[in-house]
């Protein structure tokens, strides 16, 4: 095996052979090249922190069999209507001061009605007004709606591909993967950054997921973020009782995520709770260099805070600062707690 890795280019003409070839490498082989490539693009002691809040949880008409909030499962997730801007600053504010650099709006759609738009509009707009990047995912957008939020000052979207486009019918049946690479072309279109990724451990083979890769990295630009979500298997979803993923398996996944989309943040996103201090170390060595931080996810729990805060010492990781471009007014100064050595 030549210890020689050739300069890697941003590519989107991988094929499904060779993304398998990298997952079928020696673990110790495959850490050793993905780390290369995580160094040669960033500081591996820079991780970047983003909180999610549901800001209009369950009710969803869609069947994604892995979501507790699809009306259509009984999960016990109680549908709520769309929260106040006020309320949505109030959590912005806090998880500011928690340390996150980024706010994640997040909405059981499966897509937004258009009189919804200026309603999310406004919290995007009070949002960014404290200093923080803004990412929405409320469902499927037209490019009208695309150039409304970018006109608010969303800064990412993000809308996943979930799994290979042939295990995606074993998933999901009211929408099509077509549906969702016409969304995301909408966003690139208004010049808005993507944030997409998928869920593994949801009985896809290592094929599917290396498929799930390829798609990704085959998009016409690289997804600015990539969020790699273990499956969060809740009672009562068709996905309930799946067989667990080897963990080895999630860290190679990241592993690859990163060789394929070199410059991308490769998002250690769902499943942090279930995962031990070392195996996240493990990803954060195969590449991974962002997180959802704060107890909740949208419905499902999270790591807290604290337990993070005492991860990133024992690491030497720092939370990642927002780009200078993105953060247009900083009202108040808050040092990020995320991330400070003890
Ligand atoms: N409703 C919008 C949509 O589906 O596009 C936005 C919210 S949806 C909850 C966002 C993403 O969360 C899904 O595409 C899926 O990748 C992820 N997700 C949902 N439930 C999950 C679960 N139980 N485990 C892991 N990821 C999950
Ligand atoms: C993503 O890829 N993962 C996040 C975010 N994008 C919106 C959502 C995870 C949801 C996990 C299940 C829940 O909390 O409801
Ligand atoms: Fe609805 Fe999104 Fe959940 Fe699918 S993933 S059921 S679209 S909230």
């Amino acid at each position: 095996m030549s210890a020689v890795i050739p300069p890697e280019i941003l590519r989107h003409d991988w094929d499904r052979a060779e993304l398998l070839a990298l997952f079928e490498l020696p673990f110790t082989e495959l850490l050793h090249r993905a780390a290369s490539v995580h160094r040669r693009h960033f500081d591996p002691a820079e991780v970047q922190v983003s909180t999610l809040l549901s800001v209009k949880t369950g009710g969803c008409p869609e069947d994604c069999g892995y979501c507790p909030q699809a009306q259509r499962y009984h999960t016990g997730v109680e549908a709520t209507k769309l929260m106040s801007a006020e309320a949505v600053l109030d959590k912005a504010r806090q998880a500011k001061a928690a340390g996150a650099s980024r706010f994640c709006m997040g909405a059981a759609w499966r897509s937004p009605k258009d009189r919804d738009i200026p309603k999310v509009a406004e919290m995007i707009r009070q949002v960014k007004s404290l200093g923080l990047e803004t990412c929405a995912t409320l469902g499927m957008l037209g490019h009208g709606q695309a150039q409304a939020l970018k006109d608010a000052g969303l800064d990412y979207y993000n809308h996943n591909l979930d799994t290979a486009p042939e295990h995606y019918g074993d998933i999901i049946r009211t929408r099509e993967y077509q549906d969702r690479l016409d969304t995301l072309e909408h966003v690139r279109e208004v010049g808005m950054k993507t944030c997409c990724g998928g869920i593994v451990g949801m009985g896809e083979t290592r094929e599917q997921r290396a498929g799930l890769l390829q798609a990704l990295a085959n998009l016409p630009a690289h997804p600015d973020s990539v969020p790699i979500n273990r499956l969060v298997q809740v009672a009562g979803t068709p996905l309930h009782g799946t067989a667990l993923l080897d963990p080895f398996e999630f860290v190679r996944t990241i592993a690859v995520a990163r060789i394929a989309m070199p410059r991308s943040m490769v998002r250690l996103s769902a499943g942090r709770e279930e995962m031990s201090d070392e195996l996240q170390a493990l990803c954060f060595a195969a590449g991974a260099n962002s997180i959802f931080y704060g107890e909740k996810l949208l419905t499902t729990g999270n790591p807290d805070v604290e337990r993070d805060q005492a991860l990133f010492a024992r690491l030497g990781l720092r939370s990642m600062q927002v780009a200078a471009e993105s953060a247009t007014v900083h009202a108040e100064i808050v040092e990020p707690a995320c991330g400070q050595a003890a």
